[in-house]
C-alpha cells in the first residue's frame, strides 16, 4: 500500500498511458490516446466500463472509459462521429501533481497538422483528472488560440461500469426537458430512469447531481453548469449485436451518463477560454 499519491507511465493493452494511485487503494489509468480514462477504482470496485473487444490500435475508438467527444457530438455537424479528440494522441502538459490524499494529471491536445486536415481553427486543450479517494473530477478545458472564433459541441462520454442494467434507476432529472433519440420524441423526464432497451436521450442538464443507484451501492454524478446537457445512453441488446466493438451481452455491464453539449454550440472568441467538469463520487 502506498503512503503518498503515486503517479507513472504505464503501458496498458499495449497502449501507453499513465497511472494514478492513492494511499487507500483508489487508483485510475488514462491512455494518452484522446485521454481516455479507461480505468477508475475506488471503493474496491472498477466504476468504469471497457469493452474486452475494443481494438486498442492508438487510433480507433476505445469503446468504454471517457470518451472525450472533441470538438463535435454524434454526427452534429462535418466532422467524424464524436469529433477527432478520442483518435488522437493528447501529451501530459506537466508534471504531476501528488498530495497524500489527492493526484492531480493534465493532458493537453493543441491544433496540429492532424487536428488540421479535419477542423481548421488554432486551439489548446487541456484535460484535467483529480482523483481523491472516492471521487474523479474529469475537467475539460478549450482556448481560442485562433484569430477567429471557433465554434464546438462535445461530451465527456462515461461508461459507468453496472452489475445489471435491469436492476439501475438513475435519479435526479425529474422533469427535465428531454429529447429521446430513438423516438425523436420530445417530452420531460420520468422521476427515475430504468433502461429496459435501447435508450439515446438528451436532456437539458438539472442543477442537482444525479444518483445512478444499484443494489450494491450509489454513485452521484454532478456536472459543471457550462455544459447545457446530460445524455443517457444504453445500446440495449438489438443495438449491443451491431456493435462489434461491443460483447454480445456488454450492455448489461454500462450505461452512459454524460456531461455534454449537445444542440447549442459554444461559441469562442479568439483568446476566449471554456471550460467544463463531471464529478464522479461514490456514496
Ligand atoms: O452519446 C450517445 C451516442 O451519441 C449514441 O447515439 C451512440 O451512438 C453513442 O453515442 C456511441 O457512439 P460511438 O461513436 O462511440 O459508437
Amino acid at each position: 500500500m502506498v503512503e503518498r499519491a503515486t503517479a507513472c507511465p504505464a503501458l496498458r493493452h499495449g497502449q501507453p498511458g499513465w497511472q494514478l494511485d492513492l494511499p487507500g487503494g483508489d487508483g485510475l489509468w488514462v491512455a494518452l490516446q484522446g485521454a481516455q480514462v479507461l480505468s477508475w477504482v475506488a471503493g474496491g470496485r472498477e466504476r468504469l466500463y471497457l469493452s474486452p473487444r475494443s481494438p486498442f490500435d492508438g487510433k480507433t475508438a476505445i469503446r468504454g472509459g471517457i470518451p472525450v467527444c472533441f470538438p463535435q457530438f454524434n454526427l452534429r455537424g462535418p466532422l467524424p462521429k464524436h469529433g477527432f479528440a478520442r483518435n488522437l494522441p493528447w501529451q501530459p502538459d506537466a508534471p504531476p501533481v501528488l498530495g497524500a490524499q489527492e493526484a492531480r494529471l493534465s493532458l493537453r491536445l493543441a491544433a496540429s497538422a492532424a487536428t488540421r486536415t479535419f477542423w481548421p481553427p488554432a486551439f489548446d486543450a487541456r484535460l484535467t483528472l483529480l482523483l481523491e479517494p472516492g471521487q474523479l473530477q474529469i475537467t475539460l478545458e478549450v482556448n481560442n488560440t485562433d484569430a477567429e472564433p471557433l465554434s464546438f459541441t462535445g461530451a465527456l462520454h462515461t461508461y459507468l461500469a453496472v452489475e445489471d442494467i435491469a436492476a439501475v434507476r438513475l435519479s435526479g432529472l425529474a422533469g427535465q426537458p428531454e429529447w429521446d433519440a430513438v423516438a425523436d420524441r420530445h417530452g420531460h423526464a420520468a422521476d427515475a430512469l430504468r433502461f429496459h432497451d435501447e435508450f439515446d436521450r438528451v436532456y437539458a442538464a438539472a442543477a442537482r447531481p444525479l444518483i445512478l443507484q444499484e443494489p450494491q451501492g450509489r454513485l452521484r454524478i454532478e456536472q459543471s453548469p457550462s455544459f447545457a446537457n446530460t445524455v443517457v445512453w444504453n445500446p440495449g441488446p438489438d443495438k449491443c449485436r451491431t456493435l462489434a466493438d461491443m460483447p454480445e451481452q456488454g450492455y448489461r455491464q454500462m450505461l452512459c451518463v454524460e456531461a455534454a453539449q449537445v444542440m447549442q454550440p459554444i461559441t469562442l472568441a479568439s483568446g476566449a477560454h471554456w471550460q467544463g467538469w463531471q464529478r464522479l463520487s461514490v456514496s
